[in-house]
């Protein structure tokens, strides 16, 4: 180990996210994720896997798992995701992800998963019963990013604080293996109207796959008549529409929708609030669920149709699975040299 000051990456760009294949996928993931994996991919190189590996910090029923795999990767499809241009494969299938993490495993200070939000919300009153997967599932994730030496990662809001952890074991790793800007320090890229869609029911909580109650989330699969009915349903309040942003902010509920609004229709808050400030949600409610219908209709049809085509999602996983260990491989043979590792 030496003392250097931070030396900055100087290597290529690369956009890199996954999803994990735990459940339905709804409104925010599509939101936060999906949507600017599809916008990215015209950019820079881009790697968007589906996190197999993370999914199973959890129990996954083994004849399942594959087809929920693919159904991730339809969901991809369907956003726009471009497999010509987005490297788009299974996590399990470039096994460097797992090499990597255990290498991360050593770098990592148990102090610092020790404060991971989401380790604390997951494993809830009875942490000793949790895999350690769940725990290390961080560490899995900065190896997920830096095997590609991914410079964005397009996340939501939730996933900020693992985000920095990927920096802070980049910055370790490059610091304590005496190689300077060997890793890139990867920047979340959370900003934008979805990123953070909060649940039907409660507007201090997440959209989220495991809210016990359907009505709490939009699901890519749902027909029209259940979105319609779940926002008809949605809790607000009974005042009418503000005119600012710090009004807005006071009310969680009604922040949410109007930020569903916004992201979908691609306008501001601000923009939706100088056309509806003043309306109730008798008025509002209706013109979001058409909105909702409108914009989700011909993902979850199109979904639909690559799920009726397993071979055809295979291949394409095939494909990008081979593309991302020509990327993958090479960063994890560097690494083994740097680390001192027989025979590398
Ligand atoms: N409510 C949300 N708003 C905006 N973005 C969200 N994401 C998740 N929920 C929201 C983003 O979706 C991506 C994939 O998430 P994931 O499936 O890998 O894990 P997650 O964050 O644990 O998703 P869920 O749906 O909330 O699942 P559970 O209920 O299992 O916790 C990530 O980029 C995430 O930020």
């Amino acid at each position: 180990m030496t003392d250097h000051a931070p030396v900055a990456y100087t290597g290529p760009q690369r956009v890199l996210s996954g999803v994990q294949p735990s459940g339905a996928l709804h409104l925010g993931n599509y939101l936060g994720a999906l949507v600017k994996f599809a916008r990215l991919q015209h950019g820079q190189p881009t790697f968007i896997f589906v996190a197999d590996m993370h999914a199973i910090t959890v129990w996954q029923e083994p004849a399942k798992l594959a087809a929920q795999t693919r159904e991730i990767a339809a969901a991809y499809l369907a956003a726009g995701l471009d497999p010509a241009k987005a490297a788009i494969f299974p996590q399990s299938a470039v096994p460097e992800h797992a090499e990597l993490a255990w290498i991360f495993n050593c770098v990592a200070r148990l102090g610092w998963l020790d404060r991971m939000t989401q380790f604390k919300e997951k494993s809830g009153k009875h942490k000793e019963r949790s895999s350690v997967g769940l725990y290390t599932y961080p560490v899995l994730q900065a190896a997920d990013i830096l095997v590609y030496k991914a410079t964005h990662v397009p996340v939501g809001e939730d996933q900020k604080q693992h985000l920095e952890l990927t920096r802070d074991i980049a910055a370790k790793f490059n610091h304590d293996y005496d190689a300077p800007g060997f890793f890139p320090l990867p920047d979340p890229l959370v900003q934008g109207p979805g990123a953070r869609v909060m649940s039907l029911r409660d507007g201090s909580a997440k959209m989220s796959k495991s809210d016990e109650s359907d009505y709490s989330r939009i699901n890519l699969t749902d027909d029209s008549d259940t979105i319609a009915q779940k926002i008809r349903k949605a809790r607000t309040d009974p005042a009418p529409l503000p005119e600012t942003l710090e009004e807005l902010a006071t009310r969680p509920e009604a922040d949410n929708l109007v930020g569903i609004f916004a992201a979908l229709s691609e306008r501001t808050k601000l923009d939706v609030l100088t056309e509806y400030a003043g309306q109730g949600f008798g008025t509002f409610k209706p013109v979001l669920a058409d909105l909702v219908v409108a914009t989700m209709g011909p993902v979850t049809a199109k979904m639909r149709d690559y799920m009726n085509d397993p071979g055809e999602i295979d291949s394409i996983l095939a494909t990008g699975a081979a593309r991302a260990r020509q990327v993958a491989r090479p960063v994890v043979d560097e690494v083994r040299k740097l680390v001192g590792f027989w025979g590398a």
